[in-house]
């Protein structure tokens, strides 16, 4: 029903988070694929993944000064690692020297200060024994053939239904979930290569709608073309789309996101963050075509945001003291 959407299309600007053990290495949360780490060696992360800065109140008021109604974390990135006290796997921030909940703390912190609350959640798995190394797993250019014997990936899809239904029963009401990403349509490693198959995203994403009716699903899951039904919103990465975007005819309800410098997951040598002028275009060129913003930050391992994201957030803040309307 629209009437669902109402505050999403009457906020139009969110906090994205994205926040893993990819933080550590501080150099792209696709480090573990750019770079070819096995799990061996991506390990040592886990081992020493301790946020003990972490203050998700301060996040929440920050994103709240910054003008934003709503926010959106990885709950688990591409490679694999949950921030929540997951049933169904070890591979989770409560086994790591940090011991917490991150998960728990982060939608506590941020529904206090009003925020609309959102997971993000992978469908790629890097770290998952059913995953198969496609295109863009770590293990590609090794034996993907060895390594895929005995995969099963039925297994990961009722992998992530549990994990799903974890996220979508212990928090309360959860108002996003932002699922990330499709495969190119072909077939690669035994993969049918349509993630809809693979995940099979109808039925994960009826689970969605059954546990949380309300909840705005995005448009990641492989089944615009499948169902032939519209995504609750559709999510321009990185760009800023020049005319209102269309799906099967209609004009499209759209979030953009968008990065503060290069990279989602925080990078610390990375050098091409936005000036103010740009932070602010990005939101005006949204709204104006009536589309939302989910503008990024990548905390650092130890759960502070950078300087550098602070005085953009900062940027926004002030623009929207001068400029908006509740
Ligand atoms: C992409 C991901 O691969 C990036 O790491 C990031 O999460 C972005 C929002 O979506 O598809």
């Amino acid at each position: 029903p629209p009437e669902k959407k109402a505050w999403f299309l009457h906020d139009r600007f969110g906090m994205f988070i994205h926040w893993g053990l990819y933080s550590l290495a501080a150099r792209h949360e696709w480090v573990k694929s750019r770079e070819e780490i096995s799990n061996v060696d991506y390990q040592k992360y886990f081992d020493h993944f301790d946020p003990d800065l972490y203050d998700a109140r301060e996040w929440a008021r920050r994103a709240k000064a910054a003008g934003m109604k709503y926010v959106v974390l990885t709950a688990k990135h591409h490679e694999g690692f949950c921030l929540w006290d997951s049933k169904v796997t070890d591979y989770k921030a409560t086994n790591t020297p940090g011991g917490r909940d991150l998960v728990a703390e982060y939608v506590a912190a941020f529904r206090a200060e009003g925020l609309k609350i959102g997971f993000y959640y992978s469908l790629i798995d890097w770290h998952h024994p059913d995953f198969k190394a496609d295109i863009f797993h770590p293990e590609r250019n090794r034996d993907p053939d060895a390594f895929n014997k005995g995969r099963d990936v039925t297994r990961y899809a009722a992998y992530m239904r549990d994990q799903v239904r974890e996220l979508l029963t212990g928090y309360g009401k959860i108002d996003v979930i932002w699922f990330d990403f499709s495969y190119p349509d072909r077939p690669y490693n035994g993969l049918a290569g349509k993630g809809r198959e693979d995940w099979q995203s109808e039925e994960l994403l009826r689970l969605v709608r059954e546990l949380q009716p309300d909840i705005i699903v995005n448009n990641r899951l492989d089944l615009i073309n499948a169902t032939g039904e519209l995504p609750d919103v559709t999510t321009p990465e990185q760009y800023v789309p020049q005319s209102w975007p269309v799906i099967h005819g209609e004009k499209a309800t759209w979030e953009g996101c968008h990065t503060f410098s290069g990279s989602w997951g925080y990078y610390r040598d990375e050098e091409s963050w936005k000036s103010p002028e740009q932070l602010v275009q990005i939101l005006v060129d949204a709204v104006a075509l009536g589309g939302n913003l989910l503008m990024n930050v990548g905390p650092t391992a130890r759960g502070t945001f950078d300087h550098r994201a602070i005085a953009a957030l900062d940027v926004y803040g002030e623009w929207l003291r001068l400029h908006g309307r509740a």
